[in-house]
């Protein structure tokens, strides 16, 4: 009789019903077993990491990091449990950080290092006008096509590369969504040097990551975000003042912020 009893005491509560089930629209559950299953091994070796000043790829998984993206694809299992993760975000704040901007003008719109294209898909829905290409890694264009971005989607379209050594095509607005956070300054840099090439005059470039109070104070979030990305990649979580220098830096002179009160705001700089 005891046996059955806590099927009486123990039930889901409505955020855990919202958040936590598999089916629900708002399901959080990839992100949580990517916590769960990889980055929380990565977290055993913070005070390595701290010391260190970089990731734990060696000691979590024996596993070289110089190649970030080939340690976190490690296996094709991996790489779907992050690119669900990463697609789960999006619908709780997906809106939030689109609608920032008015981004309504840009109808060429490339999302770099677009993974999963939960964003993309929720920028096509929000913006009628607009085509999202979505520019990844070969492998992960592939399961995105196949596995996680609807066939029948004609607005998106896809385009197999990597942006630190492949050619960027030009285009009116190219979204940036948690992607310099994965990386040092001098990358970023980088990066955006030769999308400020590619982008078409007029044209922008959005960044979507999790802001730092300019005194790097919180929010405790952000925080815990930024040492996330120390264990487990090259980046982190920066103030909008230092994203609006690195605009600058490569020629994206109009730079406005949006802090959207949620986890993720949203940086738009104009060429
Ligand atoms: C990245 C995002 C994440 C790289 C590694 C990551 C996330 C977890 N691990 O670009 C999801 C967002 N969470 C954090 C901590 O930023």
């Amino acid at each position: 009789m005891y046996l059955f009893l806590p099927l009486a005491f123990y039930r889901n509560t409505e955020i855990s019903n919202t958040y936590l089930t598999k089916s629900s629209p708002k399901s959080q559950y990839h992100i949580m077993m990517y916590y769960s299953n990889t980055v929380y091994l990565c977290w055993h070796y913070l005070t390595d990491a701290v010391r260190e000043g970089r990731n734990q790829y060696e000691r979590a998984f024996g596993i070289s990091s110089k190649d970030l993206f080939g340690a976190m694809y490690r296996s094709e299992e991996e790489m779907l449990k992050f690119l669900a993760g990463q697609n789960s975000i999006w619908s709780i704040c997906g809106r939030d950080v689109l609608t920032a901007f008015d981004l309504s003008p840009f109808t060429r719109i490339y999302d770099l290092g677009g993974g999963g294209g939960a964003l993309a898909q929720e920028c096509v829905s929000l913006y009628p006008n607009c085509t999202v290409t979505i520019y990844d890694l070969p492998k992960v264009v592939q399961v995105a096509k196949e596995r996680l971005v609807p066939q029948e989607e004609q607005r998106i379209a896809f385009h197999e590369g990597d942006f630190f050594k492949d050619s960027i095509p030009e285009a009116d607005l190219y979204i940036l969504s948690k992607i310099l956070h994965d990386w040092d300054d001098e990358k970023c840099r980088q990066l955006l040097a030769e999308v400020h090439k590619a982008c078409r005059p007029g044209g922008g470039v959005l960044l979507v990551e999790s802001l730092l109070a300019e005194d790097k104070s919180g929010p405790v979030e952000t925080q815990l975000y930024s040492l996330n990305m120390l264990v487990q990649t090259e980046g982190k979580e920066r103030t909008a003042a230092e994203y609006s220098e690195l605009l600058r830096a490569a020629g994206f002179e109009e730079v406005q912020v949006r802090r959207t009160g949620k986890l993720y705001d949203a940086v738009l700089g104009r060429k």
